[in-house]
């Protein structure tokens, strides 16, 4: 089998019929942000397929137009914390956050792959998209910054730059639970307790608050400026108005949404690090950290020549870009989740940004080495950025889609 036809088949085997879970077993549900990259690798062999995932996943939409992280469509006591624990009260069930608003930059991709068949089904998806979005601009910012209420609601779940906010959650009155993740991966490779007894603690205040936005954003435990989160909003409002100007419809709102977030920006930049940093929204405190989210600043058109100079110095200081974390940093774990390993479908968001602000010869590098990762080690969820050991679970939606549709792409081409 071709490394493609491997691809397709992981796409194809993840399907459950109108979604795609990113793995068996690890994770069993429909995930917000891993649906969207799943829809652009279909768009490279299935377009109905591709618009359906998408459709499935705004099919969980909340009334307030939030669209949750996971999708519970058919229960599996493999996973915590399942729905029972979330208690959206929703149909499908589902939890109650968010993550990352990547889908319109995907819609977008899949628009562009085949814009004649994908004319009725983007009119229909568009109000879902922009309710979303109006729904981040309404009750996920803070000074101008999107912030993250949980750290799973950054999808870069144990990266370091949540440490401080969570050092100020208070996890002694979680109720006892099983984990489940360990079961099916190394415990080396994902969060500590002490970091999942916190998450729980984020959810049950979430849960008792009835999952009301603005209650949580004001007075719940973790309030965080996430730079990661800002930078893909700003991008997928962008490409939003491309798609609502293909439909003929009026941009006014969204891009009355730019220059808020834009002047956002100074909320996150940390002048004494030189970088775009995460900031605790409790304390005022910055986290001190340059992680693998102030790199989606490309993506955004808010680089800035001292983050140019971390972006360097970080990258060559690894075999395989963009690690999660600084490897120069005391916090660095070159295996273990978010805490320092390269993530292919993140290079790919990050290498957008890069060919859209003038850096093709960085977008190119950062191709060839996520497609050498991918030849050499298969298509798991991440890897050891120093040495291309694969980590965590195996034939990983998102890095299939994205070896479909960019990294098996390039110059040095990428079928076989
Ligand atoms: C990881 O997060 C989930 C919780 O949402 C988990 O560890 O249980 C993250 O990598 C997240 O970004 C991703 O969407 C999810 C599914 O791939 O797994």
């Amino acid at each position: 089998m071709t490394l493609d036809e491997r691809a397709r088949a992981i796409l194809t085997g993840n399907d459950r019929g109108g979604y795609t879970i990113p793995t068996a077993g690890l994770y069993p549900y429909q995930w917000n942000w891993d649906s969207a990259l799943a829809a652009w690798g279909f768009a490279t062999f299935d377009i109905d397929r591709a618009w359906m995932e998408l459709e499935t996943l705004f099919s969980g939409q909340w009334a307030s137009g939030m669209v949750p992280h996971i999708l519970f469509h058919a229960d599996d006591p493999g996973y915590f914390p399942g729905p029972d624990i979330w208690a959206s009260g929703t149909t499908p069930p589902s939890s109650g956050i968010t993550q990352p608003p990547v889908a319109a930059s995907m819609a977008r991709l899949v628009l562009e792959a085949d814009p004649e068949a994908g004319r009725s089904r983007i009119a229909a998806l568009y109000p879902r998209l922009l309710a979303w979005h109006r729904w981040f601009m309404a009750h996920r910012l803070r000074d101008g910054a999107v912030c993250v209420t949980h750290p799973w609601e950054s999808g870069r779940d144990n990266c370091p730059d949540w440490d401080i906010g969570m050092a100020g959650v208070d996890a002694s009155g979680v109720a006892p639970y099983t984990r489940r993740d360990t079961g099916h991966v190394d415990a080396s490779m994902r969060p500590v307790k002490s970091e999942y007894d916190r998450y729980v603690a984020i959810l049950e205040w979430g849960r008792g608050a009835g999952w009301d936005a603005d209650r949580i954003m004001a007075d719940g435990p973790f309030l965080m400026a996430d730079p990661g989160t800002h930078f893909l909003l700003m991008r997928a409002n962008e490409d939003l108005a491309a798609i609502a100007r293909a439909l003929g419809e009026d941009t006014a709102e969204i891009d009355a949404w730019a220059p808020i977030l834009r002047a956002g920006c100074k909320t996150i930049w940390n002048s004494d690090l030189g970088a775009y940093d995460a900031c605790d929204m409790r304390s005022g405190r910055f986290a001190g950290i340059v992680g693998s989210g102030a790199f989606l600043a490309y993506c955004a058109g808010a680089a800035r020549p001292e983050l140019d100079a971390h972006l360097t110095r970080i990258w060559d200081a690894v075999r395989y870009g963009i690690p999660s974390s600084d490897p120069q940093a005391a916090h660095f774990d070159a295996r273990r989740y978010w805490r320092g390993p390269s993530w292919p479908f993140l290079n790919a968001l990050i290498a957008r940004g890069f060919a859209l602000s003038g850096r093709p010869d960085w977008a190119e590098r950062l191709r060839a080495e996520t497609a050498d990762l991918i030849r050499q080690g298969g298509f798991n969820e991440y890897f050891d950025p120093t040495d291309g050991t694969p980590c965590g679970g195996k034939d990983f939606t998102w890095t299939a889609a994205i070896w479909l549709t960019w990294a098996g792409r390039g110059a040095a081409k990428g079928g076989g």
